[in-house]
């Protein structure tokens, strides 16, 4: 059996979160959160940047049932590189209530993608976050594009704000929906209005295709946790970006807590916290629906709105 040793400084997960004065809504989906190993059952990847604590399918699932949430999409992590077993494993323990987002490289055969859209994937991640992958290059990524648009998938795409003027080129020719993590991560120090943001959002704008997750206040705020001298709640200073693409493309943004939470250096947020920073961001109950109900249906469980 190989033991892992977690990176040093690894926060682990808030365990005892808090209970979310926000009711969720009937149904909703956390659509972004994790599993890592147990890495005594799945090793993580010899290429894997960072060695996490273990966080199994049973405490995201008992997370799930605590904080009001009906399902989950479960993203492949980047420390278990390109074998998803992981995720694969949780997805087949769910009772159909998880879906997932694979990493794949361009030897992955049709069968083993028949396999995994049977566990209940739906999606290909591609990474362009330095700090967490090798670079990979595009002619392979347009490669899993074109394949994995014949199962009906998406590509969900994360990188970091600086980095779009030079992937735009690329986004905009991928040939399925797109879905963006964590609003492509904006410099929130900066104004919602600079040109920075104002280039993600014409990137949304003139591409119906792209979706983009309003997720990770406590990995984009600098700010931080804790609402200080009257401010109105914790991670404000995220709010302008996260409400902006609500209010802007309300049937194209999906929300999910990102548990257990990979890299936190400062602090490991408590995830009932979390929820209840949903209704600054989408304040009406209409928005609230389309944000954790209709719109991560749509792209992960298309078949029950038939
Ligand atoms: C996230 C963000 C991060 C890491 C990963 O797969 C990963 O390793 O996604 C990060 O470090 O920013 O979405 O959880």
């Amino acid at each position: 059996m190989t033991t892992f040793t977690k990176t040093p400084g690894w926060l682990d997960w808030y365990s005892g979160p808090s209970r979310p004065k926000f009711k969720l809504p009937a149904g909703a989906v956390d659509a972004h959160c994790h599993v890592f190993g147990p890495g005594a059952q799945f090793p993580y990847a010899p290429e894997r940047k960072y060695t996490p604590c273990d966080a199994s399918k049973n405490q995201l699932f008992a997370l799930r049932d605590h904080l009001g949430f009906d399902k989950n999409v479960i993203v492949q992590a980047t420390c278990h590189g390109a074998d998803n077993s992981a995720m694969v494993d949780a997805l087949k323990h769910s009772g159909g209530k998880a879906r997932g987002v694979a990493t794949v490289r361009r030897s992955v055969s049709d069968s083993e993608i028949q396999a995994m859209h049977d566990a209940g994937v739906r999606g290909v991640r591609f990474n362009f976050v330095k700090r967490l992958v090798d670079f990979t290059p595009k002619d392979e990524l347009m490669e899993i594009a074109a394949r994995i648009s014949n199962w009906g998938w998406h590509v969900v795409i994360y990188f970091e704000a600086v980095d779009l003027p030079e992937l735009i080129d690329f986004f905009t020719q991928l040939p399925t929906t797109v879905v963006v993590d964590h609003m492509g991560r904006p410099d929130v120090s900066k104004s919602v209005d600079d040109p920075e943001f104002a280039l993600f959002e014409r990137f949304m704008h003139e591409h119906e295709n792209v979706w983009s997750k309003v997720t990770c206040p406590e990995r984009l705020s600098i700010k931080g946790p804790k609402a200080l001298n009257g401010e109105q709640n914790a991670y404000v200073d995220v709010i302008p970006f996260a409400r902006r693409l609500v209010q802007k493309f309300p049937t194209r943004v999906i929300w999910g807590t990102d548990w257990p939470h990979p890299n936190l250096k400062d602090h490991m947020p408590d995830d009932g916290v979390l929820v209840d920073f949903i209704p600054h961001i989408a304040p009406t109950e209409q928005e609230q629906k389309l944000l954790l109900v209709d719109n991560p249906m749509r792209l992960y469980w298309p078949e029950a709105l038939k």
